[in-house]
């Protein structure tokens, strides 16, 4: 039997007499756009509703209105009483948490208990870690001397970058959306943000939310679409965009930061992943069993912070794979609505295609096969979706392009390692660095392993576990820049230094 939670036509973003089609909303209306394209439902690949798309003359006007937005009330706005808009926008989020969390459920197929433990709670999160952390932000001043012999008094002020386009991807949509809006707007800014096409309902329930706590028009904008010639491309080459946040593969980070070049726009990439676990003799072995499987399967393996590499010191290699192995094909397959499910479908089957082509390169390439490695099947209307087993894979080189690539699936290679210096070696020998977990007990282990591993986030014996004002962001090709905490204030937000000579 097919459950759908969620449907388009709870919202009012959606013309009358068409319920099933997603709109853009730009200036503070919901717009149709040039053409519409199909969600797919990648737990049973229906068709559940279709989606405008935005073309060329639907972002210029999200622009023109952003723009005229940065002029109003919006731009005379003091941050006190911005901080607390962005109150009142978590306020509305929780009010409204059941329906994104359908929403989150039917456009994803995650399991409705992760939606409401992780996803929809973060939204509402963002925008009130946001508030406070922009209200309270200290200002630099520094005294100086001049050349008479007097002082001189310099003060940074923060003021808005301007017109900030916000693209993100469909693994945690309200989560990344709203980690980039929050900031942006308690900085000032106006927005254009566009959602994966894989993900547009719960961003246009956002609107709603916009729209429903007095957000000025065109302070936020939201464009449906795709990347290439479509939404996206059109937003990064827009001259009156000034700065670009992305979230997404590093390749499309590459193309973007291309299209930013020709108007010397800021950019803030937070990219690809291909995360090491260290799991060393002396750790708590039950709590890296379980934490490893919550860093390599959590969400289907489509988290950024997933570990698909893990080495493990020798002695406890057999006992530790044998565990993971079992606990791997333990996790349950059920329906999204069901409480109990722990696996998700991939985003789509173009997705699913590629992690098994995967699968299939990693036992062409000699590994061994320590649990999963196919497709799941149900005998109902889910053997249309997305599907794969959570996968533990053995036996292959650093070399393998199964141990390099970004797989982005629920999908783990187990390697032994012998010492320390070899384990940071082997985790630091990768094209990204986004983030790193390491499972020991030992104290000075765990900082010198903070100090040795090239990635932006080390987690050590825990994953995951995010404090809103640290700076989150990945070294080598999973990123550029810094945002979290004040990290964000500083790419949300221009610095003017006012130099007074109070002679
Ligand atoms: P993607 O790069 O294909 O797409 C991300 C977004 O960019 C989508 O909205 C897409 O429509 C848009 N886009 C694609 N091409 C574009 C172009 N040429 N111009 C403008 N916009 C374009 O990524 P995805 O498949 O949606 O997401 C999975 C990837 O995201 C993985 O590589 C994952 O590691 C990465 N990711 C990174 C983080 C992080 O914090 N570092 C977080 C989540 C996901
Ligand atoms: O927790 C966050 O703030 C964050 N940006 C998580 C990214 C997850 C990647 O899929």
């Amino acid at each position: 039997m097919t459950r759908t939670l969620w449907s388009p036509e709870l919202m009012t973003g959606r013309p009358a007499g068409a319920p099933g089609l997603l709109r853009n909303f730009v200036g503070g209306e919901f717009v149709a756009g040039d053409k519409t394209f199909a969600k797919v439902s990648p737990v049973t690949g229906e068709t559940i509703f279709e989606v405008a798309e935005a073309g060329a003359g639907t972002v210029d006007a999200a622009v023109d209105a952003a723009r005229r937005a940065l002029g109003g009330p919006w731009g005379r706005m003091g941050e006190q009483e911005r901080a607390g808009v962005l109150r009142r926008i978590a306020d509305e989020l929780e009010r409204r948490f059941d329906d994104l969390v359908a929403a989150e459920v039917a456009d994803t197929g995650k399991s409705i208990s992760q939606a409401r433990t992780l996803d929809i709670p973060r939204g509402a999160a963002n925008f009130r870690a946001f508030a406070e952390i922009a209200a309270t932000a200290p200002t630099e001043s520094f005294t100086t001397a001049t050349a008479g012999g007097g002082r001189a008094l310099n003060y940074a002020v923060r003021k808005p970058v301007g017109v900030v386009a916000i693209i993100v991807p469909w693994n945690l949509p309200l989560l990344l959306l709203t980690w980039k809006v929050a900031p942006a707007l308690a900085c000032g800014n106006a927005v254009i943000v566009k959602p994966s096409e894989e993900t547009p309902s719960s961003a246009t329930l956002l609107a709603e939310i916009m729209a429903a706590v007095g957000v000025p028009d065109g302070v936020f904008n939201l464009v449906h679409g795709f990347g290439p010639a479509s939404a996206g491309e059109f937003l990064t080459r827009h001259p009156g965009v000034d700065a670009i946040t992305f979230t997404g593969e590093s390749a499309t980070g590459a193309t973007i930061m291309r299209a930013a070049a020709g108007g010397v726009k800021a950019v803030s990439f937070e990219l690809g992943g291909k995360n090491a676990g260290l799991v060393f003799a002396d750790a708590d072995l039950d709590a890296a069993v379980a934490g490893s499987v919550r860093s390599s399967f959590t969400n289907g393996g489509q988290v950024c912070l997933c570990t698909e590499r893990l080495y493990v010191q020798r002695p406890i290699f057999d006992e530790f794979a044998a565990r993971l192995a079992k606990r791997a094909g333990e996790l349950a397959f059920g329906w999204p609505s069901d409480e109990a499910t722990a696996n998700m479908p991939l985003i789509s089957r173009e997705h699913r295609d590629k992690v098994l082509g995967y699968y299939d390169l990693a036992r062409a390439e000699g590994a061994t096969v320590l649990a999963g490695g196919g497709v799941p099947a149900f005998g109902d209307a889910r053997d249309g979706g997305a599907y794969v087993q959570p996968t533990v894979l053995t036996g292959l080189g650093q070399d393998a392009r199964t141990n390099r690539e970004e797989i982005f699936g629920p999908v783990c290679h187990l390697a032994p390692f012998d010492d320390e210096d070899e384990a940071y070696a082997l985790a630091n020998d990768s094209e990204y660095g986004l983030a790193a977990t390491v499972w020991t007990r030992d104290v000075g282990r765990a900082h010198r392993a903070g100090a040795r591993l090239d990635a932006g986030i080390v987690w050590v014996n825990t994953w995951f576990l995010r404090d809103l004002r640290t700076p989150f962001g990945g070294v080598k090709a999973s990123g550029v820049g810094r945002e979290g905490g004040v990290h964000s204030l500083d790419f949300y937000s221009e610095l003017t230094n006012v130099c007074v000579d109070l002679s």
